[in-house]
């Protein structure tokens, strides 16, 4: 057992105590034997096998036994006592910033408050405040509180896991003896939250992969270092493991650490049926033990008499029934997306001119954007009203002149007011050759408003696109309560468009939403939202998911050419 676990012992004693409303001397034994334990040069097992744990400062004859006891069991009996009277959940509470164990207490006490998912309704209910030292604001700071809680022990975003990722096989690729070096689990999938990365490795010298791995600048903690398996957290708070594994079996090791576990049992069943046996280390016949494959993901795919899979359709949601009779999806690339219809300039919250995205989306290979700015009833950001766009479109025109093989759209971002109308009339919305409706106010809603607000925009003649559909900020905000098969079946209906916004906080639609309006025949595009030019990269994040949604080149607008799109825009 290692010092930091014993002081987290101690200090969760300390918690204990202080949620009981102990006597404060006796607590703060506690937290300072902690302190003193953890900035131990030494292990205190070693001071346990000298005798010596009194000589620390602050550790007297009663609590040196209780580490005793702490390093020879793992925990120590008065405290298991007091962890049976004092609810987890209430504990649990003292992880939300700003909440002590004595506003634990008082919670726990006089209004039965056992787990933080309690706390937040009751705070959002305001039933809080009233009690001791508890006002509007405390909630208000207690919910936010609960966000960051939320964001920062959940999962991460792909959008920040995968340039991580990135960051380290790009670095190890360069070990010496590294002669292969892939990104697997759920990264490779491109699901939109990430638990941990995993890596795997081929290398003549595994040892030199382990020490340059651990030694990486980004690395905060080693958890494992082993001869060909080692795991450290990172100062971003992410799990990472790398693997190294036997070239022979690197495709059989690929895919079993792709996953996901549920592609991979369906595998295993399969391989059973045809006396086969596949593992991390290869397809073996099941009677003579004789390896059959390995190497390569497509040679185990074939034993099973399956084509290729790509990752992001790996989650057993069909994709292996569709491979058994070839109708896997020809899935959408980044190199099919010709154009981003939403873009924001200095016009309203975006940092650059037109100009600029303009030449930034060229660089990009682009042939088309559409500049999209918000418009006006939104008062947080400034937004453009009707003669604001009229001058927007002599700027927009007069650059097209000078462009050759591409064309800027002139287009709107505009406000789905709670009611469902938007805030700029329709004969000024009718000129626009790109009109995107989104929701910005009043989220709350509930389903029935909601879904007929967004139903009647959708219904409005001169909607192009529904930016952003569901509203859900990854970690942050649920998507709105809302009937999607309904909003769909609008959607159809009037032939707009449904966004994928790429934004790595939003990534909405998902990819399960995405694969129902594919589902239902409604039309796609793949948007970044940029405001500023490096977030144009987010759109491989889009099509990531669009891949995760089985969506087709040909089910998105923002593949076609020019002159189809215009004509698919006009209607
Ligand atoms: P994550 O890290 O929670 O975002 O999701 P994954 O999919 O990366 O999961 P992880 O890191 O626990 O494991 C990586 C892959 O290893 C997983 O996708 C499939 C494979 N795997 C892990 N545990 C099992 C298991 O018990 N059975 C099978 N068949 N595969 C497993
Ligand atoms: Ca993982
Ligand atoms: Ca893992
Ligand atoms: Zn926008």
């Amino acid at each position: 057992m290692d010092n930091r676990e014993v002081a987290r012992i101690l200090n969760a004693m300390a918690d204990m105590l202080e949620i009981k409303g102990d006597n404060p001397f006796r607590i703060r034994a506690y937290r300072r034997a902690a302190q003193n334990i953890e900035g131990l040069a030494e292990d205190v097992e070693s001071l346990i096998a000298r005798e010596t744990l009194e000589e620390i400062p602050g550790i007297g004859k009663d609590l040196a036994a209780k580490i005793h006891e702490i390093a020879t069991t793992g925990t120590f009996q008065e405290y298991e006592k007091l962890k049976a009277q004092v609810p987890s959940g209430v504990v649990e509470l003292l992880t939300i910033p700003g909440v002590g164990p004595k506003t634990a207490q008082l919670f726990y006490k006089r209004k039965g408050i056992d787990s933080v998912a309690r706390l937040e309704a009751a705070a959002r209910a305001g039933e809080l405040r009233g009690l001791p030292g508890i006002k509007a604001k405390t909630e208000e700071n207690i919910l936010r509180g609960i966000e960051m809680l939320k964001r920062a022990s959940g999962r991460m975003p792909l959008g920040l896991a995968l340039p991580l990722a990135q960051e380290i096989t790009t670095r190890l690729r360069q070990v010496k003896g590294v002669t292969r070096i892939e990104c697997a689990g759920s990264v490779r999938r491109m699901k939109e939250t990430v638990g941990d990365i995993d890596i795997l490795a081929v290398s003549a010298a595994p040892g030199k992969v382990m020490d340059a791995f651990i030694a990486l600048p980004l690395v905060r903690e080693v958890l494992a270092h082993g001869e060909t398996k080692s795991s450290v957290m990172t100062r971003q708070g992410i799990q990472v493991d790398v693997l190294v594994v036997d070239p022979k079996a690197f495709g059989a090791a690929w895919l079993y650490f792709t996953g996901s576990k549920a592609h991979n049992i369906h595998l295993r069943d399969m391989a059973k049926k045809k006396g086969l046996k596949i593992s991390e280390y290869g397809v073996f016949a099941e009677r003579t033990g004789k390896r059959i494959a390995g190497k390569e993901e497509e040679e185990i795919y074939g034993t099973l008499g399956l084509p290729y899979i790509a990752p992001e359709l790996r989650e057993d949601t069909g994709e292996i029934e569709a491979a058994l009779t070839g109708q896997l999806p020809d899935l959408i690339t980044a190199d099919d997306i010709r154009g981003d219809l939403h873009v924001h300039s200095t016009w309203s919250d975006g940092a650059h001119t037109i100009k600029e995205v303009v030449e930034a989306a060229r660089r990009r290979g682009y042939r088309y954007i559409a500049i999209t700015d918000h418009s006006k009833g939104l008062g947080i950001v400034r937004g453009l009203a009707a003669e604001d766009l009229t001058r927007q479109r002599e700027e927009i025109d007069r650059l097209n002149q000078g462009l050759r093989d591409f064309r800027i759209l002139a287009g709107i971002e505009v406000n789905i007011r709670a009611d469902g109308t938007l805030d700029l009339p329709d004969g000024v919305l009718a000129k626009l050759d790109c009109v995107i409706a989104s929701v910005h106010s009043a989220f709350r809603q509930d389903q029935q408003t909601m879904t007929e607000r967004i139903v009647r925009a959708v219904g409005n003649p001169h909607v192009h696109v529904l930016g952003h559909p569901t509203g859900r900020l990854l970690g942050e905000r649920e998507p709105y309560d809302l009937d999607f098969d309904r909003l769909l079946e609008a959607a159809r209906a009037n032939g707009v468009a449904m966004e994928i916004n790429a934004s790595p906080y939003r990534l909405d639609l998902n990819d399960a939403h995405a694969r129902l309006a594919k589902e239902a025949g409604v039309p796609l595009v793949i948007n970044t939202d940029t405001h500023t030019l490096a977030e144009f990269d987010h759109i491989h994040l889009g099509v990531a998911t669009a891949r995760r949604a089985w969506i087709e080149k040909k089910d998105v607008l923002n593949t076609l050419p020019l002159k189809q799109l215009l004509k698919r825009l006009a209607r």
